[in-house]
């Protein structure tokens, strides 16, 4: 965990509202507190800039004792919180702590993109269409890697994998109850040692996070470009072709252009969403449909034992959610996001 960069006094003299800095400590160039602009009678808004990630704020009235104000979400390298509360106390001070960037995460900022493919596309099948454009309004950490067997073994103390013994190889045969509780006892312990702030939660990524992340800002068939005869994909994925009938230690192949691993190949990954057409239009922050009649939830990215075109960016999946539904090319990675800000 970081520490402070500046601190921020504000003096509320008959109402009115002044922000000066008392204290700047560059120790660690983390992020930096930015004054301030009254907003309403109760508010004051500061800017906080940074490299991306999570950061809490924290207020005083005497230096002394330090209470967290806000988890904030730096996206794009600034953000703006406010204080509704500032009024209430003579003088205030503030201060921001950048939470320690997740191990083996990256940050996907919000953006907009491309959900689904053209009609034109190789191998395309229906229920990748209506193409849809979906706006992501929060930025959110996913993993670098599929949850491994040894992840899922620290937090859950058992391994369901039908392939024993390399725990750096990708969990399996995990339902998607498995998965999700995996989620929750890891946001518990995270949150108990305090690796991440009040508020936070790791959970699977909603199908449209997934594309998005694996998609990193392309619109071929894969991320690595069209590969119509599947040439490249052995340098991106272990699938039918070089994967034998087992999963592979995570990160081996090349990375997408977000660092990320085996987003196409080794195992499929479970996701959040129930399975549904797309909604196609514009929209923002999907979530899938509200439910799916015979429990289908969806799955992306190709597996060991599968050809390539269920690995291109756009192919979907669906499995059942049953407690008792599992798969041997079947596990997931996780995604962390903020609280609302
Ligand atoms: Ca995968």
């Amino acid at each position: 965990m970081k520490t402070v960069l500046h601190t921020t006094r504000l003096l509320l003299p008959a109402l009115l509202a002044l922000a000066c800095f008392t204290a700047s400590t560059p120790a660690q160039e983390v992020a930096i507190l930015l004054p301030a602009r009254r907003t309403a009678a109760t508010n004051f808004e500061f800017t906080l800039t940074g490299p991306p990630g999570i950061n809490t704020v924290l207020s005083s009235t005497n230096l002394a004792g330090w209470s967290e104000l806000a988890n904030v979400t730096n996206q794009l390298g600034s953000a703006v919180f406010t204080d509704v509360e500032v009024n209430f106390s003579p003088q205030k001070f503030f201060r921001a702590r950048r939470q320690s960037p997740p191990t083996n995460m990256v940050f996907i900022p919000p953006n907009t993109f491309t959900m689904g493919s053209p009609t034109d596309e190789l191998h395309r099948q229906p229920n990748e269409g209506p193409q849809t454009i979906v706006t992501l309004t929060r930025g959110f950490w996913i993993g670098t890697h599929e949850v491994t067997q040894g992840e899922y073994l620290s937090v859950t103390g058992t391994n369901p994998s039908e392939f024993p013994g390399d725990l750096s190889r990708p969990v399996s045969s995990v339902s998607w109850p498995d998965a999700t509780n995996y989620c929750w006892l890891l946001t518990r312990w995270e949150l108990a040692a305090g690796r991440i702030p009040a508020g936070s939660e790791y959970r699977l990524p909603t199908e449209a996070e997934w594309e998005c992340a694996a998609r990193a800002g392309t619109t071929t068939r894969f991320s690595f470009g069209d590969d119509p005869d599947y040439a490249s994909l052995p340098d991106y994925a272990w699938q039918s072709f070089d994967g034998g009938l087992t999963v592979h230690p995570v990160g081996q192949k090349l990375p997408n252009p977000r660092g990320l691993y085996d987003m196409t190949g080794n195992v499929f990954e479970w996701c959040q969403d129930w399975l549904g057409p797309l909604p196609g239009g514009a929209v923002t922050d999907p979530q899938g449909p509200p439910s799916n009649a015979i429990g289908w939830k969806t799955m992306r990215g190709g597996a060991f034992d599968f050809g390539g075109s269920a690995c291109r960016s756009a192919s979907r999946m669906f499995f059942g959610n049953h407690p008792a539904l599992t798969d041997w090319n079947l596990g997931f990675r996780v995604v962390l996001v903020t609280g609302p800000q």
